[in-house]
């Protein structure tokens, strides 16, 4: 199994990715890891935070040469806020997060912001100050998951199998971008999307929302391709490719939906105009080795990639609503921790929106989902088993009289 755990506060001293799971010998350095940490600072509208950052994660185990071992993956990624930064009051962020007693008063956080954990988290949990809750449940937590993200990528690169994503609403801004989706201009884009157009009115929607003080969701899709047919099941409810793609985009910071190919739009078609046609096979490709390119392709792609919890071979278009940050410059109406009265809700530092951001994440967990299948399907403690039992599958999928 592939899996993952995650450590850190966004103001404390650094964040810890425990990944475990893939199999020896896969090339990963840091720096290849820096690249989709990069990418994860980047997005118009984004705080003061990533000025301040290059986050940059330092491989404490697992790999060797250049290589994993199939032994567990840990990455320290150093927040620098916490070294260099001031917290409130101007007091130095290792004053108001130390782990020890600390001599005079760190002012508390009493005002509840709407939206973010805050209210729900100091009621559990049973803290008098709102920060015991914020810093664990700040979208700063994603920089670990892009990092274990990065390291899966470098995995399923393997198989041919690519993931990109790019932003296709903020703030109502709807993009509309040819097919297929040009990724280096979602890439070049200060939004993340590939529409030029929608994403210079992006750019003014963000600068309306930080004039107001306000914040501004959106919606981001995620493609991955060359997927073989077959990944996840249709055995059970916890064994669908889907069950698991949905759970773990929707548990990106502040996504409120998530929905597979043509999604909510299906509600409105007939089946006629829903379900993805299958080729006969005189239409059918072959590879490099003479075996079939893409077995049972389909005319179209309603499904984005799955059907039954099984990918059908087809990209997998996965897209995820995201709601508009939770801190706002002007803060909503709230009530005080200690009293229950009203009070201004608090504010710190923010970003006006997070979508492009957002895209990246969801990346980072479509891409350990899927490399969770892969060893689940393929199994191997070396890559080259990996590979020697993904070929030999692969040639078992076509027609059944072998053609
Ligand atoms: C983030 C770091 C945070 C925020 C943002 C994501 O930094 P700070 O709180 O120091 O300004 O910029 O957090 C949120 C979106 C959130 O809702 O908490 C990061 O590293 O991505």
């Amino acid at each position: 199994m592939v899996r993952f755990l995650t450590a850190g506060e966004s103001h404390g001293p650094g964040l810890v990715a425990l990944l475990e799971g893939l199999p020896a010998g896969i090339a990963i350095s840091e720096a290849v890891i820096r690249e989709d940490l990069a990418r994860r600072q980047m997005g118009y509208g984004r705080g003061g935070r990533m000025q301040i950052e290059t986050d940059y994660a330092v491989l404490q185990s697992g790999v060797r040469h250049g290589y994993t071992t199939g032994a567990p993956i840990a990455m320290l990624i150093e927040n620098r806020d916490h070294t260099t930064g001031n917290g409130p009051d101007g007091k130095p962020w290792t004053h108001t997060m130390s782990k020890e007693p600390v001599e005079g008063d760190v002012t508390p956080i009493h005002r509840l912001r709407p939206g973010h954990a805050d209210t729900p988290g100091i009621s559990k949990y049973l803290q008098d100050d709102a920060r015991n809750i914020l810093e664990r449940s700040s979208a700063r937590e994603s920089t670990s998951r892009v990092a274990v993200g990065a390291i899966c990528r470098a995995f399923l690169s393997e198989f041919g199998v690519e993931v990109h994503s790019h932003v296709t609403n903020i703030g109502g801004v709807q993009a509309h971008p040819p097919e297929p989706v040009d990724w280096d201009v979602a890439e070049d884009s200060p939004v993340r999307c590939a529409d030029p157009d929608a994403s210079a009115l992006m750019v003014r929607e963000v600068d309306a929302a930080k004039e107001a003080g306000d914040s501004l969701g959106g919606v981001v899709e995620v493609v991955a391709t060359g997927l073989p047919i077959g990944l996840g099941s249709h055995i059970q409810w916890d064994t669908k490719l889907s069950t698991r793609l949905m759970a773990s985009v929707g548990s990106v910071n502040a996504v409120k939906g998530v929905e597979v190919g043509k999604g909510f739009e299906l509600a409105d078609l007939r089946g006629s105009k829903v379900h993805d046609v299958i080729k006969p096979i005189e239409e059918w490709e072959r590879n490099g080795n003479g075996g079939w390119a893409k077995p049972w392709p389909r005319r179209t792609n309603n499904a984005g990639g799955l059907e039954g919890g099984m990918t059908t071979g087809e990209p997998l278009i996965i897209r995820a609503v995201v709601k508009p940050i939770a801190t706002m410059i002007s803060p909503l109406p709230s009530v005080d921790l200690t009293t229950g009265e009203l009070a201004q809700a608090h504010y710190e530092r923010s970003d006006i929106t997070f979508v492009p951001t957002c895209g990246v994440i969801a990346e980072a967990m479509v891409l350990v989902t899927l490399a969770d299948a892969f060893m689940e399907k393929f199994g191997g403690d070396h890559i080259s088993e990996t590979l020697r039992n993904y070929e030999s599958y692969r040639a078992t999928v076509g027609p059944r009289n072998g053609s």
